[in-house]
């Protein structure tokens, strides 16, 4: 085992969880089976021109069909713990009413098959499969579909309370907003611009009632919500490059974090507030800021801005994965996100810059002081590397160096930002869940942005785990063989059930 693997097991404190993540849209495939009913993002996909080259979810990983083998790649991992998300359809067909029997079943057998392996559940109830029926009735335009999701909650409470470990209510509620309703590049292909506003609001409010639903029905586990955050880079000193970076920051990291830390909404929001009808009320923050067990960071990328009208809203790299003509995405903004020179870029043309999660975390610890404890519940990077034969002839090797490089460097910057002396001390990190368990269906991207610890075929459906998948796999032994004690959050898992 390699002296670098040893290090880094020996500086993850015992109390942190290394987790796995995937969500149900993105790998489970049998979109039509079982009483499943239709997602916003069935009918997005099924429209020509909404996903790169054409890509279909109806098969994705075919995890549906496969979910034991898939559980069985994650115990052979090491990993304590696995994210999954409900699909909401395949429960509530149209996001109302009785539940489907077998979509509750399905889960039932998941969860099952994880706590058998001694893997621990952390479920997400809404990882943004909204169910068609409520978008026709507006989405997450309407405040109705907050209560719906809250609903949601009670039917999981009931089913799975007792043996799953963490909730998360709802998974990046900024990307639904801006890529979803304001720009249109995400399911349901709204382009709202400022006029998403209400669809942040009524997600919040859904997340605070599934709080209260599913504490109220006595689920066991610890509850969070996952935000992105982005630290916003100026690219250059001038004021205007600036003040796009502050607009930017408001838009897409406080405005979805402050009414949760601070009961609040920044205050250039309630100012916009003044010349709109958004003025939510103080029942509706005390609920969006209720204590929480965790909080959830999904970590990715810095975003560079530079003011001024650009070529296009995002960076060049990415803007050619995913396809599409975005030069009017954010028509009329004053400013567009820039590629970084000199820095490596994944496959989707995100900056490589491991620091910036140190930015993030001092960042976060500064704004909230009250912050419970931080779980990053999504790290990872698209490359594209593909099986080749092993130089021995015995088997395939994905050689995904740079995957290893990008998970190595953010968790030990992160280890090192919250550990004490650290810029973010004062934060309480617990976990890191990487992104992804598998190759999946990126959304917009189809299957071209490949996220997984295990290579997906998705012509045979073979599952070849990579090299991360076994560079993991030794953290995590080097780790227990130094005798680290289970993950106390974890309890909930008895490991002695899977000997
Ligand atoms: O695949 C997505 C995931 O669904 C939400 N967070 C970001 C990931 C990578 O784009």
């Amino acid at each position: 085992m390699e002296a670098s693997v040893r290090s880094l097991a020996a500086l993850i404190p015992t109390d942190f969880t290394i987790g796995v993540a995937t969500a149900a849209f993105q790998i489970e495939g049998a979109t039509t089976e079982d009483g499943r009913g239709a997602s916003v993002w069935d009918v997005f996909s099924a429209t020509p021109g909404n996903i790169v080259d054409g890509h279909s979810p109806e098969v994705a990983c075919d995890h549906y069909h496969r979910m034991p083998e898939d559980v069985a790649l994650i115990r052979e991992l090491g990993a304590a713990s696995y994210r999954f998300s409900l699909s909401w359809p395949r429960i509530q067909p149209d996001g109302m009413g009785a539940p489907n029997q077998a979509g509750l079943d399905f889960y039932d057998r998941l969860i099952d098959e994880l706590l058998a392996a001694g893997i621990s559940p952390m479920v997400t109830l809404f990882h943004w499969d909204t169910p068609q029926a409520l978008q026709d009735k507006g989405g997450w335009m309407n405040r109705d579909t907050a209560y719906r999701l809250a609903s949601f909650a009670s039917i999981a409470a009931e089913a799975y309370g007792d043996r799953v470990a963490r909730w998360v209510t709802i998974n990046e509620p900024a990307t639904v907003s801006t890529n979803g309703y304001a720009l249109g590049l995400h399911a349901p292909g709204e382009t709202l611009r400022l006029g998403a506003l209400p669809s942040v609001h009524n997600q919040l409010l859904g997340h605070g009632l599934s709080v209260q639903a599913l504490r109220g029905l006595g689920a066991v586990g610890e509850i969070g919500l996952s935000n992105v955050y982005s630290p916003m880079v100026p690219a250059s000193d001038t004021i205007l490059d600036k003040l796009s970076a502050a607009l930017l920051d408001t838009f897409q990291n406080r405005l979805l974090a402050d009414p949760v830390l601070l009961g609040k909404y920044p205050d250039l929001i309630q100012l916009m507030g003044r010349f709109s009808d958004f003025s939510p009320s103080a029942e509706d923050m005390a609920l969006i800021s209720q204590p929480l067990d965790f909080y959830g960071l999904n970590y990715y990328l810095p975003t560079r801005i530079e003011a001024g009208v650009g070529e296009s809203a995002v960076p060049a790299g990415m803007a050619e994965a995913l396809g599409d003509d975005l030069s009017d995405s954010i028509p009329g903004a004053p400013f567009h996100l820039t590629d970084w020179p000199g820095v490596p870029i994944t496959a989707y043309g995100w900056p490589i810059v491991p620091e910036y999660l140190r930015v993030a975390l001092t960042e976060l610890a500064e704004r909230y002081p009250d912050m419970p404890p931080v779980i990053i519940t999504e790290g990872g990077a698209s490359f594209d590397d593909q099986p080749a034969m092993s130089p021995n002839g015995d088997g395939a090797v994905v050689a995904d160096i740079r995957r290893i490089d990008y998970l190595e460097k953010h968790l030990r910057v992160a280890l090192a930002a919250t550990a004490a002396g650290g810029p973010a001390e004062a934060i309480d990190l617990r976990g890191y869940y990487v992104w992804s368990l598998m190759d999946n269906f990126e959304w917009s991207a189809g299957y071209n942005q490949p996220f997984g610890l295990v290579h997906v075929d998705f012509k045979t459906l073979k599952r070849t785990p990579k090299q991360s998948y076994y560079w993991l796999k030794d953290v995590l032994a080097a780790r227990s063989e130094s005798g680290a004690p289970r993950d106390d959050a974890l309890a909930l898992v008895d490991p002695t059930d899977s000997q």
